[in-house]
């Protein structure tokens, strides 16, 4: 062998190892609504279903689809075509989202990467699942579950072939359990990447799995009469290449890929070209919460602020819901508008957002409540951001309305966490009651259009740690005071105290050690306590008048002030004592800072 050889047959090896290295499983629940609705009403399985949206079916039994019934067909023209069809309204997303989420979270029984699409598919990626198995299985007669694509003429020297069977024993096990423990039956599609295994999936179903190897993804792609049939082809790329007479998979095979240049990025050419010939190298991204949580109603068209305002509100207490099982705090809300041009005949959608204050919602034993006068807030918030979006004083025409809470309070885990210190002690309750709520105020919203490039918004990106309650901010006591003035407010969400250190985690150890009485003042029907808390001007009132204790403002908890240490009673005592003195003694102020490094002063006095 010349050393030419010898070089290539070493770079071979190479590419061979790395050659397809991965196994990806996709999953698929059959008929899912359809399904979830035959579990709640076993009867309905030997039936004929279909699932209502509005006027069209949007998915339906498999025993509807023996009688011709398609996805989205008309409701008229299925009940043409199965005049026995049993038809269940499908409006309400709820108990579809819940067993979407229970599917997701079962499969992260296999500790592999999971990556949700849409409600009823899920990539997962079983590389390392399968390292640990070759090394305990006997590979001499390894052989695939479910359907195989296509026989193999040779194996691949890459050994991706008995990877493969292993992932495909290893869906079976999947769909098995999920339908064990959830009921569902699924179709699943196994390949080395994420686009063979998606578009393979659906080949043999209801309940199968197909199994495609590396080698058969150029012929399995050709058969595909339409481009927007890969994935990630969207409608304005299919428009493109439609317009250069590329309209199938294959045109899309023989096309050079300089042609493609011409009317695509580089990387858009060649992205193209890989995946039309089955190539696709994305990862499977482990899902992690949404990273909002929406709603939108769409409808004819809506042209009376009235009429708005109930669709608002409608959607409002079906986001409550998403939000109370989803567990945490939102602290900005998103409206978005699909608004129709009469004059053109088209429609476009238009959005605002802005923070909320996180004080609007409470954790109760870890759940999340909001009182009848926290949703008035936010309708109020809703309507400003409406008016934001809409001239009222010229006719306006709607076609959707939606609405988002689009960012929430993450867990904070620093050492200055204000939980370091509330862990210790019951002071709590105080920084609880103390809150003032004046961001809701128009004067405190901070307006922005949705686009990353014009937002405006300050508040915390998803995921992101909250800011150090040790950064210096110009926030004194007068200002606060201000702040619950309404009035003449340049950042009331800075004016805020502890409540704004706090994070939905937090707030929920907070609520474990809740006082009763606290407890009481968060029932729907207000108490007075609560209306001091969310009445600004009151809670002004309060402390200029010195509140109703001796010492305390009404507003303030009684029993948990007492659990304070002496030496913060105190210092909130001369605070309250003297409002307009904005500052504590500064050598107070500084001492207890330097004795103290996670003093809760931090939370209550100006830092610089
Ligand atoms: P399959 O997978 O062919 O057995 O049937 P499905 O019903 O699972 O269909 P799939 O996987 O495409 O979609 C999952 C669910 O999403 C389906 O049960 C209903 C809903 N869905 C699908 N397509 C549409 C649509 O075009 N509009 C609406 N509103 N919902 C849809
Ligand atoms: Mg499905």
């Amino acid at each position: 062998m010349d050393d030419r050889n010898m070089d290539s047959s070493s770079s071979t090896i190479t590419d061979v190892a790395t050659k397809h290295p991965k196994s990806i499983i996709h999953i698929d629940i059959d008929c899912f609504y359809a399904q979830v609705e035959m579990l709640r009403k076993p009867e309905l399985r030997s039936e004929p279903l279909g699932i209502q949206q509005k006027n069209i079916v949007v998915t339906s039994n498999y025993e509807a689809r023996k009688c011709g019934i398609k996805k989205c067909m008309l409701v008229s023209e299925a009940l043409k075509s199965c005049p026995n069809l049993k038809l269940v309204n499908g409006e309400d997303l709820h108990d579809y989202r819940a067993s979407s989420n229970k599917i997701f979270t079962l499969l992260q029984h296999w500790k592999s990467p999971v990556e949700k699409l849409g409600m009823d598919e899920n990539f997962i990626d079983v590389t390392n699942l399968i390292q640990e198995k070759i090394k305990s299985t006997n590979l001499s007669n390894i052989k695939f579950t479910g359907h195989l694509y296509r026989e193999p003429e040779t194996e691949c020297p890459c050994g991706c072939h008995t990877r493969l069977k292993i992932a495909s024993q290893l869906a079976s096990e999947i769909r098995q359990k999920i339908f064990d423990e959830l009921g569902f039956t699924t179709c699943a599609g196994i390949a080395h990447n994420k686009l063979l295994a998606k578009l393979i999936c659906p080949l043999h179903k209801p309940n199968e799995q197909t199994l495609i190897y590396p080698e058969h993804g150029e012929e399995f792609m050709s058969t595909f009469q339409s481009v927007r049939a890969i994935p990630s082809i969207g409608s304005k790329t299919t428009e493109t290449l439609i317009s250069q007479n590329i309209i199938s998979v294959s045109d899309l095979q023989q096309v050079a890929v300089d042609v493609l240049k011409k009317h695509f990025s580089s990387d858009m050419a060649v992205r193209l070209k890989n995946l039309c010939f089955g190539e696709d190298n994305t990862p499977v991204k482990q899902t992690g919460r949404p990273q909002s949580i929406g709603l939108e109603d769409s409808f004819k068209t809506v042209s009376v602020r009235s009429e708005v305002e109930e669709k608002f509100s409608a959607l409002l207490q079906r986001l409550l819901m998403l939000v109370r099982e989803d567990g945490r705090i939102p602290v900005s809300l998103r409206v978005t508008l699909r608004k129709k041009d009469v004059k053109r005949l088209s429609s476009h959608r238009e959005s605002r957002q802005c923070q909320i204050s996180s004080s609007i919602f409470t954790v109760n034993g870890g759940v999340i409540t909001i009182t009848e006068a926290g949703q008035q807030k936010l309708m109020t918030i809703i309507m400003r951001l409406f008016n934001k979006l809409i001239d009222l004083s010229k006719p306006f025409h709607l076609t959707l309305v939606g609405l988002a809470f689009t960012k929430f309070q993450e867990r904070m885990t620093g050492r200055s966490s204000i939980v370091n210190y509330l862990m210790n002690d019951l002071s709590v309750q105080s920084v609880l009651n103390i809150q003032n709520d004046c961001d809701t105020s128009a004067s405190s919203m901070d307006y922005s259009a949705v686009s990353p490039s014009s937002s405006t918004t300050t508040d915390l990106s998803d995921g992101e740690v909250e800011p150090s309650p040790k950064k210096p901010k110009k926030v004194n006591w007068i200002a606060k005071r201000r702040c619950l003035s309404r009035e003449d407010v340049a950042s009331p969400s800075k004016l805020k105290v502890g409540e704004l250190r706090l994070n939905s985690k937090e707030l929920e150890k907070v609520s474990e050690l809740r006082l009763n009485s606290r407890d009481r003042s968060l029932t729907p029907r207000a108490s007075p306590a609560k209306d001091n808390m969310s009445d600004t001007s009151d809670n002004m009132k309060d402390i200029a008048e010195g509140g109703n204790c001796d010492e305390c403002p009404s507003y303030v908890d009684k029993d948990v002030f007492n659990a304070l240490p002496e030496e913060m009673q105190q210092e909130l005592k001369s605070m309250w004592k003297n409002p307009a003195n904005s500052e504590l003694p500064r050598t107070s102020t500084r001492n207890m800072n330097k004795s103290k490094p996670n003093s809760i002063l931090k939370y209550f006095v100006p830092q610089k």
